[in-house]
């Protein structure tokens, strides 16, 4: 009997595990944040989650008060509880946990974070939801003591409605984040990047009506760049056949349009005069929608984007994309970057080189970059965190990788500056690979079919001759950009290894290079072949350039990385310590002599473009 009634109590959380969907625009929204100190509890054990039976206290109802989640005080002087909140240290959120306290630098395990507030709402007929920006990798999150869900992912926002559960005063927000590292995750348990944990982004309440805007898509018809195409979603008890009215105002734009029973609306306005946004010109429109008592704003950029046989078309012109990699790392503190400053000083490097491109390296960066690349006017690739050797046959992993996608998607199809979504990097060619692959591209296909899609793919020896190089992947076939990673030069022999290399590049397709790099650290000056020297990057950089100038079909290409990054893969003492060094600038933000020389290069081709 007890067995039967903790099968019940599963199941029951079980179906509380979904999380709803993500509000679109959070970062437009009415809100009220939770960012600043945390407590927190180091919980390697997780033993504020199992009891000593290894039982998850979520299952028992009610909740043993050994459960931090309760956030339990002793009820007097004779009651045994073995945590405090209250007393515990803190961490600073957002922020991964990490560089925040020496002893957390390699942590992978659990930590308790728990936030007290008080809140009132605007309006009492108002909702509230708590959204997360991000938080690596999964977070179990509990208002007042109840649990609102998990989330699983480290890269994505989610968010939990909590009107129900919200009180005027007193309320203590816990949630219990993972970043432990499995074989069946998306990324799995190999990577080259830190594995930053905690609440990396932005935490906030946000505010809605009882009947709200809820998601919305707003984007030019590639097929015809006068046609504004896309829908309104809105979400409460009003929903069905509202009125919603959709504005811009400076492109003399007001649309009233008619919600169908689901609250949904189609939008096509033909004949939309809108001045194109594109790097040299980013421009991007106030845009309202409006419905009953709601309002919601943002600022949107109207572009087309497709390719035609090897080219890629921008705005119905071609266009060279002059680009470089980026990880999400701070330039100007140390670990996760975290705020708007950090993702303009990354993107303004990224100018400064006369790049118009960034590869957003290997999951979805926060949204301050991608708004930042929106007004700056650098186009962007966002990637899912498929990378290397996933479980390419568990159902659990290709749930997760599809699920990360979309909300990737969900917070970004709204973007100008986003052009590719990458399915994944470096992943090695299997059936069952291909299987996942298409899923995933067909499904961010129906999600968004205003965008192109590629993936880091890998080049092969044509008939085990490592001068003739190709790419066969049956993948190939499936995207829309063909990309691939190569490191001749640093990996496969030395940079003048480059001049012995013929590119047998059959699709008809544009062809871009997503990846090519060497290490060097930053004011070791030596010859151009002693490894790690600046003049080895810059002589690997040289080569490099020339050998890609002669593949006719490459449209661009976006080198291997602009800024050193910690990598736990990477120690050999005293040049890499802890970072992976193909950066293009060290980690305190000194460019090596290979920036320049990609500057160089870039301004060559950005004067070629002006000249067309
Ligand atoms: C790659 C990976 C990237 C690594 C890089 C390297 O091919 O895609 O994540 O960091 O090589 O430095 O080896």
């Amino acid at each position: 009997m007890k067995h039967l009634f903790k099968l019940l109590f599963f199941i029951i959380s079980l179906a509380t595990i979904a999380q709803d969907g993500v509000l679109n625009n959070a970062y437009n929204r009415t809100s009220f944040s939770l960012n600043g100190e945390w407590n927190i509890i180091i919980d390697p054990y997780e033993n504020g989650y199992y009891n000593y039976r290894y039982e998850a206290f979520d299952l028992t109802d009610p909740p043993s008060k050994n459960a931090y989640f309760t956030n339990t005080s002793p009820a007097d002087k004779t009651d045994l509880i073995e945590y405090d909140f209250n007393n515990s240290e803190t961490l600073m959120v957002p922020g991964d946990w990490n560089t925040q306290k020496d002893k957390l630098l390699y942590y992978e395990g659990s930590i308790w974070y728990k936030k007290s507030f008080d809140y009132s709402k605007e309006e009492v007929s108002n909702r509230v939801f708590v959204y997360f920006g991000a938080a690596n990798y999964q977070a179990d999150v509990y208002l007042n003591g109840s649990k609102l869900g998990r989330h699983i992912g480290g890269f994505t926002p989610f968010n939990f409605e909590v009107t129900d559960l919200l009180m005027e005063k007193g309320n203590f927000l816990i949630v219990k984040i993972d970043n432990k590292r499995t074989p069946e995750a998306v990324p799995t348990l190999n990577t080259d990047w830190w594995n930053y944990g905690g609440l990396t982004r932005d935490v906030k309440l946000i505010e809605t009506k009882e009947t709200y805007i809820d998601d919305y898509m707003i984007q030019l018809n590639p097929k015809n760049p006068e046609e504004i195409i896309g829908y309104i979603q809105l979400n409460g008890p009003g929903k069905a056949n509202k009125e919603v009215t959709l504005s811009i105002s400076e492109a003399k734009i007001l649309k009233k349009l008619s919600t169908d029973i689901t609250g949904r609306v189609q939008i096509h306005i033909s004949k939309a005069k809108l001045k194109k946004w594109s790097p040299e010109n980013p421009k991007l429109y106030d845009v309202s929608l409006y419905a009953g008592e709601d309002q919601i704003k943002d600022k949107i950029g109207f572009r087309t984007i497709k390719t035609e046989g090897t080219t890629i078309l921008l705005n119905n012109k071609p266009i060279f994309l002059r680009g470089i990699c980026i990880h999400e790392e701070s330039p100007i503190n140390q670990g996760r970057a975290k705020t708007m400053k950090d993702s303009e000083k990354l993107l303004e490097w990224v100018k400064e080189m006369n790049g118009n491109f960034a590869r957003l390296a290997h999951y979805p960066h926060n949204e301050y970059m991608v708004r930042a690349a929106d007004s700056m006017g650098i186009l962007l690739w966002e990637e899912n965190p498929v990378y290397w050797t996933i479980k390419w046959e568990n159902p659990g992993t290709y749930e997760n990788a599809q699920n990360q996608l979309t909300e990737v998607i969900q917070r970004d199809k709204n973007r100008a500056s986003v052009i590719i979504w990458s399915m994944a990097n470096e992943t090695p060619v299997s059936e069952p690979r291909l299987k996942f692959l298409k899923k995933l591209k067909e499904h961010t296909r129906s999600l968004d079919p205003t965008r192109l899609i590629s993936a880091a793919l890998e080049q092969n020896a044509v008939d085990g001759n490592s001068n003739m190089l190709t790419i066969d992947d049956p993948f190939a076939e499936e995207v829309d950009i063909l990309s691939f990673n190569q490191y001749i030069g640093w990996y496969v022999g030395l940079p003048d290894k480059a001049r012995t290399i013929n590119w047998k590049i059959d699709q008809n397709k544009p062809v871009f290079i997503s990846e090519f790099g060497a290490g060097a650290k930053f004011g070791y000056h030596a010859d151009k072949e002693t490894r790690w020297s600046e003049e080895y990057q810059e002589y690997l950089y040289e080569e490099t350039l020339n050998m890609l100038d002669k593949i006719e079909k490459l449209q661009g290409f976006s080198p291997w990385i602009l800024k050193d990054f910690r990598s736990p893969r990477r120690s050999l003492a005293k040049i890499q310590d802890g970072y992976n060094r193909k950066g293009l600038i060290d980690e305190k933000g000194n460019k090596k002599k290979a920036f320049y020389l990609l500057k160089k290069y870039y301004d060559n081709k950005a004067k070629a473009a002006k000249g067309n």
